[in-house]
């Protein structure tokens, strides 16, 4: 059986701020996402798409929605492709009761193995069998994740091909709400031939030989924080071979860089300079962080503005003080800072907003030191992204 996996399609996502050109694009660009997910699958012969959770963004969609979802469904069944779905916390919003994606199970256009408890507080496991293949979920176990995987370890017949979904990634911090640890996964060995994860954005897979766990990432930016590292991933239960292909999604340019200039004429100057050397790609987003001296009072939204003239759908500019490593957030005005970048992509993960910057915060005197130590080479840039993806990944 040839499968393709992917996870938190966030259908219906719009940017935080307000309705307008971006927000119809980027609203638009989940769906074109999917579609090119769906349109790889009808080309390559691809008997069963399986989806992870977080297949909307939102437990509450509009029509819409609803409506452009639908038509990507019924495209992939049009094409004889079996189309298994998981829950995910988004798609949930905390509550047990009936969802949209039970309403796609009763359209008849997706399959959804699920986990239920009975009276006697026991999971009961509801798979799906396709063509010799047994599909398991665990849909969002978040606290429960370990009991529920040693209940399902108990059902799981050694000698057929299971496949598990769960909404759950890997990290070696237990306070990562709906996330697991390796050793859960270690459970699973020689029990499955793969663990269908999600919930983080950017991919990963466990173990490093031989996995068995794969999260394929995000198929289009949640947040444009997030790293490159976004899949989906195709293997075959017949040869044993497995590839992960790139998504398609919208154009995102991330920059960093030092300015010298220690009076606010003298930035925009520099600025100007910086952004005329530059190749801004039509359409893309732009991201920057921007090492500044402490002299400055950086106007952020004016650097936007130029960036998005240049031919850029969005630029989001961030400012960083050289000396203190600190955000450079002195006009009242909303800047997006590096930890609030960063912390946007711990809540992406699952953290609540005040727990995510705590952490954040926990690691910025490591930062400050750097800086202090004269650095002046931007590592402390990627001191900060190593430490981020060191929590994120659990590595
Ligand atoms: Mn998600």
């Amino acid at each position: 059986m040839k499968i393709l996996h992917c996870s938190d399609l966030h259908l219906g996502r719009r940017p935080v701020g307000g309705v307008g050109e971006y927000s119809e694009t980027r609203f638009s660009d989940y769906f074109s996402s999917f579609h090119h997910i769906a349109d790889y699958a009808a080309e390559n012969s691809i008997d069963t798409v399986i989806i992870s959770g977080d297949i909307f963004d939102r437990r509450e969609i509009t029509p819409d929605i609803l409506e452009r979802a639908e038509q990507v469904f019924i495209k992939l069944k049009d094409s004889g492709i079996e189309t298994i779905i998981a829950e995910g916390n988004h798609d949930r919003g905390g509550s047990s009761d009936s969802t949209w994606l039970n309403y796609l199970v009763h359209r008849d256009l997706v399959k959804m193995p699920c986990v239920n408890i009975d009276d006697e507080n026991n999971f009961v496991f509801q798979p799906v069998e396709s063509d010799g293949v047994h599909f398991y979920s665990m849909g969002y176990p978040g606290i429960y994740i370990e009991e529920m995987s040693r209940s399902l370890i108990e059902v799981l017949d050694k000698d057929k091909l299971n496949i598990v979904l769960v909404h759950t990634a890997i990290s070696s911090n237990d306070h990562f709400p709906g996330t697991v640890t390796p050793a859960v996964i270690d459970l699973f060995k020689e029990r499955v031939y793969y663990i269908a994860g999600g919930h983080f954005h950017s991919y990963h897979h466990y173990p490093a030989d031989e996995p068995y766990f794969f999260v394929p990432g995000a198929p289009e930016y949640w947040d444009l924080a997030e790293g490159e590292e976004k899949y989906f991933i195709v293997f075959d239960t017949s040869s044993g071979l497995r590839e992960n292909i790139s998504t398609s999604r919208r154009k995102k340019t991330s920059l960093k860089h030092s300015f010298i200039s220690g009076s606010d004429s003298d930035f925009e100057a520099e600025f100007d300079q910086w952004l005329s050397a530059l190749p801004v790609d039509k359409n893309s987003v732009v991201t920057c962080l921007f090492k500044i001296e402490e002299s400055l009072y950086p106007d952020g939204a004016a650097c936007e503005k130029k960036i998005e003239s240049a031919g850029a759908l969005k630029a989001k500019v961030s400012f960083v003080y050289k000396s203190t490593g600190v955000s450079a957030d002195r006009s009242g005005e909303q800047i997006v800072t590096t930890e609030s970048i960063e912390s946007e992509k711990l809540i992406t993960s699952g953290y609540s907003g005040d727990m995510a910057l705590k952490i954040v915060n926990s690691y910025l005197p490591e930062l400050k030191k750097t800086e202090t130590e004269g650095d002046n080479g931007g590592s402390g840039f990627d001191l900060f992204d190593r430490m981020i993806e060191e929590i994120i990944q659990g590595k």
